[in-house]
């Protein structure tokens, strides 16, 4: 009789098994997934660590070229830019109150660490050409 064996202590062994072995096989199918989320979670930067940027700005004839840009990024990211004119002159991020001067052809760097929220102008000092702006939102 089915019903017979189903109670014996060996058909409850052979039920236990079945379960166990079950489980293994979720773990197996769930490693690579846990796996897949965590790099997903990486590229989209969700809910991560402070960033690294390096923005370029590329001044021709006392004008950036392609325009004045928005930079955008993140409270305590970390930020740089790379600014070269052809014509010199001084580069003046506002707020930060950060200055380089610019010899002509020559690429300076501003670098720093962007731990205050805000909009911010860029701008060649002299001629009050605006560059762009730097624009830091909250974590
Ligand atoms: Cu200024």
């Amino acid at each position: 009789m089915p019903s017979h064996r189903e109670g014996s202590p060996f058909g409850a062994s052979l039920k236990d098994n079945r379960a166990s072995l079950k489980d293994r096989d979720k773990a197996w199918y769930f490693l690579p997934m846990l796996l897949g989320l965590t790099l997903l979670a990486g590229a989209c930067g969700g809910g991560g660590g402070p960033q690294q940027h390096t923005f370029n700005i590329l001044i021709k004839d006392g004008k950036p070229v392609g325009g004045s840009t928005t930079f955008r990024v993140k409270q305590d990211d970390t930020v740089t830019f790379n600014i070269s004119s052809d014509t010199g002159g001084e580069a003046h991020l506002h707020g930060y109150d950060l200055v380089k001067e610019m010899a002509p052809g020559e690429t300076v760097a501003i670098s720093f660490t962007a731990n205050v929220t805000g909009r911010f102008l860029i701008q060649i000092e002299e001629t009050e050409m605006e560059l762009g702006y730097l624009e830091v939102n909250p974590r």
